[in-house]
């Protein structure tokens, strides 16, 4: 989004928020985007006074145990302590789920990420419950052995996960939004942040359009027509930006899945530039 307003993806300050804190930040004004693992839910887009931008992790709420409990599968977690965050969505998705599938659990449920983490570590809870990516990131990240544990094959929600604004806030919503789909149809076209610039010859229209060389698109959103340009050179296309961060040359080791291009059998589409 910095790269597409202005010309330089360093110029935006992040603020860290719990997952308490963060719609409260957005209402307010603290922040103008929420770019976090955030849930796309009706309630959220609608009562909450965000609006979602769209879609860029298509994500699902798992289980992460020690395999010192000896569990293969979420259908053995009756009778089991649960740790989750306030404020996420994954309170709400475990009670439906359990209740379907007639589980009975104990929810332990604290306000700050690292005291959940640490109430795991010390078996204050059997499981830690919330987005697969945000397991992924726990087992690597927070456990001083990841190998000691391993998320359940179960997933038992859609967690899309995507960029907010606030409601009303309508051309700033289109530049988050575009911005979005500018990645993804740069990674459509094969266009890199190395080989953006040999791709500016191109003859093809949508590729033209796409990095400004036929005006129109820019203006469109109030930017300098080189902004999807500035996106892909200085961040990359929708694919780089999966690999370098989640990615399989990550340390969170996370393959496409369902975030591949629809292309190749995935749900990432990006809508045309035209
Ligand atoms: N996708 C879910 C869960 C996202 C979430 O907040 N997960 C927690 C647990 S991994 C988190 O990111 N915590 C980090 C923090 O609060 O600093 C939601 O939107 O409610």
């Amino acid at each position: 989004m910095a790269a597409a307003t202005f010309g330089d993806a360093t110029k935006f300050k992040a603020v860290p928020l719990n997952s308490q804190q963060r719609f409260t930040a957005l209402q307010s004004g603290e922040i103008d985007l929420l770019a976090r693992n955030t849930t796309v839910t009706q309630q959220r887009d609608t009562a909450l006074g965000a609006i979602s931008a769209g879609v860029n992790f298509y994500d699902g709420q798992g289980f992460l145990v020690p395999t010192s409990l000896g569990v293969s599968s979420a259908k053995e977690l009756d009778g089991a302590t649960v740790c989750m965050q306030t404020g996420t969505s994954n309170e709400n998705t475990m009670a439906d789920w359990a209740r379907a599938n007639n589980v009975n659990y104990k929810p332990v449920v604290i306000e700050q990420f690292n005291e959940v983490v640490n109430a795991f570590v010390a078996g204050r809870c059997d499981v830690f419950s919330t987005d697969a990516s945000g397991l992924a990131s726990i087992r690597i990240s927070k456990m001083t052995d990841p190998d000691e544990y391993v998320v359940l094959p179960e997933i038992i929600s859609k967690e899309p996960l995507g960029p907010f604004v606030r409601q009303g806030d309508d051309v700033w919503l289109n530049v988050v939004k575009w911005t979005l789909h500018a990645m993804l149809n740069a990674e459509e076209m094969g266009i890199t942040s190395a080989n953006v610039d040999e791709h500016l010859d191109s003859k093809d229209p949508n590729v033209q359009r796409l990095l400004g060389v036929t005006e129109g698109a820019g203006k469109n959103l109030g930017l300098d027509e080189k902004w999807a340009y500035n996106i892909v050179k200085q961040v990359g296309n929708y694919g780089e930006s999966f690999e370098r961060n989640v990615g399989e040359g990550s340390a969170l080791d996370i393959k496409r899945g369902l975030n591949a291009q629809w292309t190749d059998g995935g749900l990432m589409y990006g809508l045309p530039i035209r």
